[in-house]
């Protein structure tokens, strides 16, 4: 009874203190980061460089998995792996000048005038692709138990529409006592960033605003103003802001699927995909646009490979008018992308048939498991479908990536005494294959399948290999 009544005295004072405020900016000095994370951890060290702010306390689950993260943040050393420019020094610097703190104290957040969470949202399984929120219900609660009056909270994370105005609120209000939006704001400001470009894409990418109303919206675009160097502001409601962040991979998808249809198509009609591309992309002038993207292996990532999903899902929030029967586009997509692995695996099949053996005297050498060029990020990897499926069919199979630790052995003795290379990923090393590989491979004509279109196809084919190449049915 005296914490609710301590609560609603402070939420009394900081209301009076807060209305002070509306209109005007509020006043901000601690910040909050909630999961020390690839999008925390920069977002966290950006803040606490801001001469605006006197403290940033960046907050982690004691886990066990993660956990290790807070010494080491508080020693001044990056946990994340692959090259981050600047994060380094940026985080030395503010852990120097104890302007940042990693800790698993959620009490301080009873210190805390703004409040962002950057807690992984990751599905349950690949199969029903339910989101798993337990993790950011535990942050949540955390929150709500030591949240102030008239302070701030936006979600990073990238949710189901509808996730901010329902789930986060709720749980907020009922730890919290409060109400969102009046004695707290409470926004939506999805993260934009990419490994390798962490700092440069929080201060340099437009961000999509979300609060859940007027005045949640006008203290959230203050806080993310204070930090963008180049990116503008685009206000607007929370959902929104989820369905904009939904949407923008959901798109990217379509138009990734989109071209490996037509892809498959060109290949069925014996003709070169990129020179359609080409023509397609010739139809330039005012307001005419053909965004083509590139064929290829498949769809990996944790952003493409679930934010339909996500999309999808929101769409329970109402009732959407559409043809009957008919399958969501985007689902569709993501089923079309989803089989460029499998079709990997028809093409290779099509090219042993031309051989005089049987698949169970071939070795495969396959080139590249991480999704991304001259990346190690490996999450939902194309090459784990084709992987499961030399299983099923007991091919033997080796694996190299230059990237990927285990798997970045020597490339010429994966590939030695291999009836057939299969390229998944488009490292630069690959581009650089020789035809030449010939004299180490098994069988007068070894298989080349080029999943990313990065070898040229007569050259191998002069040298008697057995060539199939995503949409280059003139050439298959
Ligand atoms: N891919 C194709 N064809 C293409 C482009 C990509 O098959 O033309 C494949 C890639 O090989 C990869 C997958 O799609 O397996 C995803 O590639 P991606 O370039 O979309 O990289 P992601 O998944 O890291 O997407 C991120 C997203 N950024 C954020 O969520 C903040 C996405 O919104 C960006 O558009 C994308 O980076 C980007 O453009 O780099």
């Amino acid at each position: 009874m005296f914490i609710l009544l301590k609560n609603k005295f402070v939420c009394g004072v900081k209301i009076a203190y807060k209305i002070r405020c509306r209109g005007e900016k509020m006043i901000i000095k601690t910040i909050g980061v909630v999961g020390m994370g690839y999008v925390g951890i920069p977002a966290a060290v950006i803040f606490a460089s801001n001469p605006d702010y006197n403290k940033v306390y960046g907050f982690q689950r004691e886990s066990k998995e993660s956990g290790y993260k807070i010494d080491m943040l508080n020693r001044g050393e990056n946990p994340l792996k692959g090259n981050e420019p600047d994060l380094a020094d940026l985080l030395k610097d503010v852990v120097d000048n104890k302007k940042f703190e990693c800790t698993s104290d959620f009490s301080k957040i009873s210190e805390c005038d703004a409040i962002t969470i950057s807690i992984q949202t990751p599905f349950l399984n690949k199969d029903d692709l339910i989101p798993d929120f337990s993790a950011l219900y535990d942050g949540l609660v955390n929150i709500g138990k030591y949240l102030s009056a008239g302070s701030l909270v936006v979600l990073e994370s990238t949710v189901t529409p509808g996730t901010t105005i329902g789930f986060v609120k709720d749980v907020i209000e009922k730890e919290s006592g409060l109400v969102a939006g009046q004695d707290f704001a409470l926004a939506h400001a999805p993260e934009r960033v990419m490994a390798g470009h962490l700092v440069e894409n929080i201060r340099n990418h437009d961000r999509i605003v979300g609060g859940i109303n007027e005045w949640s919206t006008h203290v959230a675009v203050q806080l993310y103003s204070s930090i963008l160097v180049k990116g503008k502001i685009i206000p607007m409601s929370a959902t929104a802001a989820e369905v904009t962040k939904t949407a923008e991979n959901t798109f990217r998808d379509l138009q990734i699927a989109a071209s490996n249809e037509l892809a498959l198509y060109c290949e069925a009609m014996k003709i070169n995909f990129y020179d359609v591309k080409k023509g397609i992309d010739s139809l330039k002038g005012e307001g005419i646009t053909r965004a083509m993207l590139n064929p290829g292996a498949g769809v990996g990532g944790h952003c493409l490979t679930k934010d339909t999903y996500h999309l999808e899902r929101g769409t329970q929030m109402g009732i959407v008018d559409y043809p009957v029967a008919t399958p969501s586009i985007y689902v569709v997509a993501r089923k079309v992308n989803d089989f460029m692995p499998t079709h990997m695996f028809n093409l290779m099949m099509d090219a042993i048939n031309k051989l005089d053996c049987v698949p169970e005297q071939i070795t495969v050498a396959i080139l590249g498991w991480s999704f991304l060029p001259n990346s190690g990020d490996t999450r939902n990897s194309p090459s784990e479908q084709f992987e499961a499926l030399l299983i099923e069919n007991n091919i033997l199979y080796k694996i190299h990536d230059p990237y990927v630790n285990g798997m970045d052995g020597n490339l010429y003795e994966i590939i030695s005494d291999s009836n057939i290379i299969v390229i998944f990923t488009a490292h630069n090393e690959y581009k650089l294959l020789d035809p030449v590989i010939k004299i180490i491979m098994r069988g007068n004509h070894p298989i080349i399948i080029d999943g990313r279109n990065i070898i040229d196809p007569d050259l191998f084919i002069k040298y008697g290999f057995i060539y199939k190449g995503i949409g280059r049915g003139d050439k298959n």
